[in-house]
């Protein structure tokens, strides 16, 4: 039967080592056993270094590359990652709220390991507003949950702060990354606030490595990928942790300074 392999879809901006954006979306997806599908809406140049230039895609374009995917797939599960600035977020809205690519995860993309803005300073609001309350999953790091919640988090009590706040901006479930934060420290936590009320704290291991770009990436496209599946939220969330826990454990020798975690650590014996 047509369309009956679970497909998936990333909205987001190619990064052109491969190592984050679209392409880490990509190889997550192969990796999780979910067909892959792209709707780009800016494309950046850089390596392990640093990002060099970035571009976004004209609207027309965005817009007919979600016609093209609802014309002929059908997408179970769809997550977005660079949207760069308010007219993006706008036209991704416009979209989405058009046609059906199923649950969104929303990874709200600010700013790179290597420090590089993704997103402007006066798109925020266009965030909060449109994006946000789209997200069946929000997946913020620590910084982005900061921002976002528009608090410093200091605690567990702040964490669980800020989560409820990303709820009441409507995310029905949201996963704030957590920060290392202390040298002695080999654990971090995440938590998670499902849309039930029900929370949880999901301890980790932390590895000393500078090979985590894409870290962010990857988990919500294996969350999107678990969710095009048909698997619930709560289990998306805890395989795709264990996915990034693992692919930053047994780790690549790509790149010279932040490069890219291990997507093909699955396939690995
Ligand atoms: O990992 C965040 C990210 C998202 N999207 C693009 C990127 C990066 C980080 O480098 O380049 C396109």
């Amino acid at each position: 039967m047509i369309n009956d392999f679970p497909q998936a879809l990333t909205i987001a901006g190619s990064d052109s080592d491969g190592s984050a954006g679209m392409q880490a979306d990509l190889h997550t997806f192969f990796a999780e056993h979910v067909y892959g599908a792209s709707v780009i809406t800016a494309c950046v140049a850089g390596n392990s270094y640093g990002i060099h230039a970035a571009h976004n895609m004209p609207v027309d374009f965005i817009n007919q590359e979600f016609k093209d995917l609802a014309d002929d797939y059908h997408i179970k599960a769809s997550k977005t990652g660079m949207l760069a600035d308010t007219t993006l977020i706008n036209t991704v809205y416009e979209n989405y709220t058009k046609y059906d690519f199923g649950p969104l995860v929303v990874d709200p993309v600010i700013v790179t390991k290597h420090g590089a803005m993704l997103l402007k300073q006066d798109a925020f609001d266009a965030l909060k507003q449109k994006l946000i309350p789209l997200a069946k999953v929000l997946t913020p790091n620590f910084y982005e949950a900061q921002k976002l919640a528009e608090m410093e988090i200091k605690s567990d009590h702040d964490m669980e702060v800020a989560a409820k706040k990303l709820k009441q901006m409507g995310a029905d479930s949201v996963i704030i990354k957590g920060r290392h934060d202390n040298e002695n420290q080999s654990t971090v936590r995440d938590y998670v606030l499902l849309e039930s009320g029900k929370s949880l704290w999901l301890p980790g291991q932390y590895y000393d490595t500078e090979h985590k770009n894409g870290t962010g990436d990857t988990l919500s496209a294996a969350i999107t990928a678990g969710l095009a599946k048909g698997k619930s939220v709560e289990d998306s969330i805890k395989e795709a942790r264990a996915y990034v826990d693992a692919a930053i454990k047994h780790g690549i020798n790509v790149a010279h300074k932040f490069g890219p975690i291990n997507h093909y650590v699955k396939f690995q014996k």
